[in-house]
């Protein structure tokens, strides 16, 4: 039988802005108005990126502190899953700060890719550096696999201890501008080569994320969606919120019978409790 499904709501981004869409959130405020939306709705994890009040992306560790330590009075038992990868064109050393306040998950990101017009670099010593970091802060890393060759990476890395092993957590994020195109057949490849006892998110990118969240859904895996990703819940249609997105795919996934995770139950799906 099919565990529940986590959503996670992935609310901002480094990347979407108010010129977009103006719910991007970019304040405290704001952030927690996104991630309390997202919660309400059924969001059971949120992945976070910060900004600053005028939309600029940062790692800075208070801005972290700040922002974590509202969404957690908000949203009581909510997982969340800060960002290594902020934003391109940022230095290791300043991606690795939300480390720095001992979260119980955050991203790890598993190879260098095109991103757009840009490169987002992730090389071993990075790599190494990221999981070095996540053994010593007995952080669980959400694996972010944005190419099919960088699961094979990590699941070397994995075998040689370099990165905090099984139940390892990966998610498949799917049709990125440059990078693995958001399909069925792409995400199943994917899903087989994973290690059993493992879980897996899938996020589609743009448009793709209604099928990405079926698939998922089906296939017994876990969806992300939010600003981050998609802001349109159909074409030309933007959503209001990060709720609404994850107010969809409750529907989805209950009209294909199945039940969505609470915090508590996310918890223990992912091995933290
Ligand atoms: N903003 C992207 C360049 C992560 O959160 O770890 C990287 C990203 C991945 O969003
Ligand atoms: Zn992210």
């Amino acid at each position: 039988m099919m565990e529940k499904l986590i959503i996670t709501a992935a609310i901002c981004g480094a990347e979407v802005t108010k010129e977009n869409s103006p719910a991007v959130p970019y304040t405290v405020e704001e952030m927690v108005r996104e991630a309390k939306s997202a919660y309400d709705a059924g969001a059971a994890v949120i992945h976070v990126h910060v900004r600053w009040d005028d939309g600029t992306p940062t790692q800075d560790r208070e801005r972290f502190r700040v922002v974590l330590d509202a969404i957690k009075a908000a949203c009581p038992g909510v997982i969340l899953i800060p960002s290594t990868g902020g934003a391109t064109g940022m230095t290791p050393e300043e991606r690795l700060q939300p480390t720095e306040l001992f979260p119980e998950m955050a991203t790890l990101d598993c190879g260098t890719c095109n991103f757009g017009d840009d490169i987002f670099v992730n090389d071993m010593p990075t790599m190494r550096a990221f999981g070095q970091r996540m053994i010593e802060n007995h952080i669980k890393p959400e694996y972010e696999c944005f190419e099919i060759g960088h699961l094979d990476t990590i699941l070397n890395m994995a075998k040689k201890g370099l990165v905090p092993g099984a139940p390892m957590q990966f998610n498949f994020v799917l049709g990125v501008s440059g990078c693995t195109p958001a399909t069925v057949g792409n995400l199943n490849y994917l899903v087989k080569q994973i290690p059993s006892g493992s879980t897996w998110t899938v996020t589609g990118i743009g448009r793709s994320a209604w099928d990405m969240a079926a698939a998922g859904i089906v296939m017994g895996g876990n969806v992300r969606v939010g600003f981050e990703d998609n802001i349109y819940l159909g074409k030309g249609h933007k959503a209001a919120s990060n709720g609404e997105l994850v107010a969809k795919v409750v529907r989805l996934s209950k009209e294909l019978g199945r039940e969505i995770a609470n915090p508590g139950e996310a918890r223990r799906i992912l091995s933290l409790a």
